[in-house]
């Protein structure tokens, strides 16, 4: 192994526990996503991870987990690159409906056509909606053609990549140690990235919240091997929540 890259999924945030597509909104974690997050910044510290940079999307509950991490482990010096490309991946026009009522609406199918298929977007949204990111000072000075209205996560990925090339692997390739938090589908399309993943395969990785997912990498950034830093139950549980936030009742 040449390099270490470590993922992080922000926790729950208070959307997870409404259960409603989030996707840009920018809403805070929960109190369980910040126990969630402190829970995976111990888990770092426990096995003496350290970091020389941290990249997190603008999103607070992103930003919110990187400080809980950052302060676990000891390290609020770390340089932060705060960037929209990797914000959640944008659900257009289903952002602020709740995932159960939309499923019993339209279909379990249907739902998890529009969460987990690589390539077919939720509805759109019109510029003028007040949830089209134009309207939010964050992202003010962006043309307004790179803002998303919906996103599938193959136009997710076609985002992400600039900034994993442009920005990330040249930190690895520097030697840089370096930290991500993000979201469920922006971390999904940087790991069918990385995996080589087929659009089949991708359609059942469920990414779980707050459990820092080590990527082992080879001097070329190909993955020798990843892991998680929990055990076996505890990540199949919280997988488990996230599949299960698309049925029309949830278990
Ligand atoms: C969730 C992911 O994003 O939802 O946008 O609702 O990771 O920022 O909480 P996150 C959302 P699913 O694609 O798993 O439904």
């Amino acid at each position: 192994m040449a390099y270490r890259l470590v993922l992080v999924r922000h926790g729950e945030s208070t959307w997870n526990q409404e259960n409603r597509f989030t996707g840009w909104t920018d809403v805070p974690l929960a109190a369980k996503g910040v126990e969630e997050a402190k829970e995976g910044g111990q888990l770092l510290r426990e096995q003496n991870f350290q970091f020389d940079t941290v990249h997190s999307s603008v999103l607070k509950r992103a930003i919110q987990t990187m400080n809980i991490v950052c302060s676990e482990i000891d390290q609020e010096y770390l340089p932060v690159n705060k960037h929209w490309r990797l914000n959640e991946r944008h659900y257009g026009g289903l952002q602020g409906l709740n995932k159960s009522e939309t499923a019993a609406l339209h279909g379990e199918e249907q739902v998890l056509i529009w969460r987990r298929s690589y390539d077919i977007p939720p509805p759109s949204l019109e510029v003028t909606d007040q949830r089209h990111p134009s309207h939010e000072a964050k992202y003010k000075g962006l043309p307004v053609d790179i803002l998303p209205k919906t996103e599938c996560l193959k136009d997710c990925i076609e985002r992400v990549l600039p900034y994993w090339y442009d920005h990330i692997a040249p930190d690895i390739l520097s030697g840089k140690r370096v930290l991500i938090v993000a979201h469920g589908n922006s971390l999904r399309g940087l790991v069918k990235h990385l995996d080589k993943m087929t659009e089949d395969a991708i359609l059942k990785l469920n990414i779980p919240t707050g459990i820092p997912l080590v990527y082992e990498l080879d001097n070329n950034l190909q993955p020798v091997r990843h892991y998680y830093l929990a055990d076996d139950e505890t990540v199949r549980k919280r997988i488990e929540a996230v599949a299960n936030q698309g049925k029309a009742k949830p278990a």
